[in-house]
């Protein structure tokens, strides 16, 4: 069987471990000379080349310089019986490209810690209040009362209320800051032409073929931080990164290229994100860079059926986020996503961990389901589908509690 022939067939995915094959996973510590960093400094030194490897092969490169931003505070409303205040605030950068940023924050003046992160559908899906407003562009949600054509209707508001747990994170202290994904691109292979990376173009210094819907996402995630460290009430040193699944592998590439993410948590981000790419389990390289081929570069499709040519694996990537806290997190229902190759991407962070005295994982077993393991990269598979769920919110609670300090 050719390459191109088994890429012409019908993609069925392989669901059966024994049939995943075997693997060698490049050592995030050995250089291209061969010899092996043995100390933070060095890796320090040498973390750039890895980040070159992936801007080269998968996500494309990351616009380096800063762009203008003007903010304008549209609504400031008392939420939640008076504890908490939802703002929003429309951000435009270098008058060419505006987004609508959705912020809950504790009712009080002090600096708090916040959680980040991008929505799929609209910042209206989060939360039921009408002051917020239905996002216009393409959404990937489709439920037929709330979403027609790709755009959200009345019916939306609220509809990922779920996933964003505002009281939760009220309660315990946090804030919480999101912007729908499609304000930067709308999440299709032609959503570059009204996105930032071509609306933009010109400032960021980049041709769109140059970089990705992934890498624009990204792009976002560090310009809301620009942002926030212009919000008194938000202490930017301490902004946990979130991100489900295709958010979530964009989570972990701007963490990756911006060390201001005090914490970074990948919810089911899988292939992509956080899932080991030489596993053949699950959704693969050919099937993501098929399905979507707007999220990378359109020469990584080159790696399909040989992944072992890859220059990195999933576990550099999450390397490339030490010595912050990382949590990586599965649902066993959601095998598309490979729970054992997350697992495995977060436990083989180990060795760059512990150049920086923190320990990884911890342990090589795969945990049983609602079980957390690790401390400063932790783990936990929970029952269940592919989401962002209370279990989950109230694992990266504990998580940002224990170690945003
Ligand atoms: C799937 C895709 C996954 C994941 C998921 C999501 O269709 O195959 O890589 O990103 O969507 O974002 O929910």
């Amino acid at each position: 069987w050719s390459i191109m022939a088994q890429a012409q067939q019908p993609f069925v995915a392989n669901m059966d471990e024994s049939k995943v094959g075997n693997f060698t996973l490049p050592n995030p510590l050995q250089k291209p000379d061969g010899s092996i960093i043995k100390n933070k400094k060095d890796w320090e030194k040498h973390r750039g080349y890895w980040l070159a490897q992936f801007q080269q092969t998968m996500y494309g490169k990351m616009p380096e310089k800063k762009l203008k931003q003007s903010s304008q505070l549209v609504s400031r409303t008392e939420i939640l019986g008076g504890k908490a205040i939802q703002y929003i605030w429309t951000i435009t950068f270098e008058g060419k490209h505006s987004i609508s940023v959705l912020g809950v924050l504790p009712n009080k003046s002090a600096k708090v810690p916040v959680f980040l992160g991008l929505n799929f559908c609209g910042n209206q899906t989060t939360n039921t209040d009408k002051r917020i407003p239905i996002f216009e562009k393409y959404v990937v949600c489709n439920e037929a009362t709330q979403f027609k054509n790709n755009l959200g209707q009345a019916e939306s508001r609220g509809a990922q209320a779920s996933r964003w747990q505002f009281e939760k994170l009220i309660d315990a202290g946090y804030g919480s800051i999101t912007v729908a994904c499609g304000d930067f691109e709308e999440d299709l292979p032609t959503g570059y032409q009204n996105g930032i990376r071509t609306t933009l173009a010109d400032q960021l210094g980049l041709k769109t073929e140059e970089w990705s819907a992934i890498g624009a996402w990204a792009w976002g995630l560090s310009s809301m931080v620009d942002f926030l460290e212009t919000i008194p009430q938000v202490d930017a040193q301490k902004i946990i990164l979130h991100g489900h699944s295709r958010l979530g592998k964009a989570a972990l590439w701007a963490a990756a290229n911006d060390q201001r993410f005090a914490a970074i948590i990948s919810n089911e981000s899988g292939e992509g994100g956080a899932a080991l790419t030489r596993r053949n389990y699950g959704e693969n390289l050919w099937r993501i860079t098929n399905s979507f081929p707007h999220w990378f570069l359109k020469s990584y499709q080159h790696y399909a059926y040989k992944e072992n040519e890859l220059p990195f694996d999933q576990h550099i990537l999450l390397s490339l986020l030490a010595p912050r806290p990382l949590y990586v997190a599965s649902a066993m229902g959601d095998q598309w996503s490979d729970p054992k190759g997350e697992f495995l991407g977060a436990q083989n962070t180990e060795a760059v961990y512990q150049l920086y005295r923190k320990p990884g994982l911890g342990t090589v077993a795969f945990p049983g389901l609602n079980a957390p393991v690790g401390k400063q990269v932790r783990y936990h598979i929970r029952e269940g589908k592919h989401d962002m769920t209370l279990y989950d919110w109230e694992q990266y609670i504990k998580f940002a509690r224990e170690l945003v300090k």
